[in-house]
């Protein structure tokens, strides 16, 4: 059921606002939001999940409850939860405190919940209105929404280049195709993923530090796939005080003498293959909902083609680097016909300065 009235789109959008603030911690939870009114339509109450462990969106609004709330109604960007997790259930709480009506926006894909929160609710004689600002709802939630439902991470895949098309020139030198502004830029987007890839050839070639300059905290685990474990001594990722490390190493073809160059900070695992499918499952597991793919054109291929990569995130800036053999974002798919070629979504395009950012989407 929806109810389509104004204010109460004002409130969903203020309840998805308040989730929005969970950015970058809530993972592997989802972001939400509440706002509860009283049985006047005043407002008295909000409040956000944080970080898992903590409480949720309804708990906290719940505590910070300047009024009764009995006969109020509350809006939630997700369904409330109805299990016994790190803390108890949100529907228990809004049924004891009187509340009448509930407007979710959209369902928790979570296997615990889908849908029985709901029912809980309907059952308990409280009024469900369902459906308000799903768009924006699916939107916030998409990463933890795909990993619910694929057990994988959602994929975001990024890439600098030239007009013509071009990441580096022969020689690997690519500092800088793009402006200051679109690098920052970069790191405030890192700011919102929980784990950030790249290739053992990206570490030799380019050292760098994959942070978000100190704009979150935690900042995203950083992630070095290996298919030979032959790295350096020396690397920015081996420094911990900065962010988590953890490296993947291909198993079937690493060479394990080198593991004692790894620093005992970094974290380390193996995968029986070179399959980056195994890399977004296991970073799923260890509670990753988005992944930022920041690799080199082999990686970044063999991501597209297994399904690891939802998402394109293009930074094109007004240079011509020319050349057959400069570097291209990807390598080849052996694609024989147009119709065998990705055709993908462009939800969004901007400008800063005078590079241009597009933002598509495989969906
Ligand atoms: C809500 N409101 O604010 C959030 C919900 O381990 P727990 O107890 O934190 O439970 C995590 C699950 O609870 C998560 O997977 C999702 O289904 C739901 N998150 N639910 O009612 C909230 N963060
Ligand atoms: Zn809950």
């Amino acid at each position: 059921m929806i109810d389509s009235n104004i204010s109460d789109i004002k409130w969903m959008k203020r309840a998805i606002f308040l989730a929005s603030l969970g950015k970058g911690t809530t993972s592997p939870n989802p972001m939400v939001g509440a706002v509860i009114l009283d049985k006047d339509g005043n407002l008295i109450s909000e409040g956000f999940h944080y970080k898992s462990g903590m409480p949720h969106a309804e708990a906290m609004a719940f505590k910070n409850l300047k009024k009764d709330a009995s006969g109020g109604s509350i809006y939630v960007n997700l369904e409330p939860c109805c299990h016994q997790g790190k803390t108890p259930p949100c529907v228990d709480k809004i049924i004891s405190f009187g509340i009448k009506k509930v407007y979710v926006s959209i369902e928790d894909p979570d296997k615990r919940v889908s849908g029985k929160g709901i029912k809980l609710l309907k059952d308990a004689g409280i009024k469900v209105f369902q459906g308000l600002c799903e768009r924006e709802s699916f939107e916030l939630n998409k990463a933890f929404i795909h990993r619910n439902i694929n057990n994988s991470a959602y994929g975001v895949l990024k890439w600098a280049m030239s007009m013509d098309g071009r990441v580096g020139l022969k020689n690997g030198k690519s500092k800088w195709i793009t402006n200051k502004d679109s690098r920052s830029l970069v790191h405030s987007h890192r700011a919102g993923f929980d784990a950030i890839v790249i290739g053992g050839n990206t570490l030799r070639k380019d050292n760098p530090l994959l942070t978000s300059r100190g704009l979150s905290n935690p900042e995203p685990l950083r992630v070095v796939f290996t298919k030979t474990l032959d790295f350096p001594e020396k690397s920015n990722l081996w420094n911990c005080n900065l962010a988590k490390t953890l490296v993947v190493y291909d198993a079937s073809t690493a060479n394990k003498k080198y593991l004692k160059r790894i620093p005992e900070c970094v974290d380390i695992e193996a995968i029986p293959s070179d399959n980056p499918k195994l890399i977004s499952d296991l970073l799923a597991k260890k509670g990753c909902n988005n992944v930022l793919w920041e690799c080199g054109p082999k990686l970044a291929t063999s991501a597209i083609k297994t399904g690891c990569i939802q998402e394109l995130m293009t930074f094109i800036a007004p240079k011509i680097l020319g050349g057959v053999g400069n570097m291209n974002p990807l390598a080849d798919f052996e694609f024989t016909d147009m119709n065998e070629v990705f055709n993908l979504n462009c939800p969004e395009i901007g400008f800063i300065g005078d590079d241009i950012f597009v933002k598509s989407t495989f969906y």
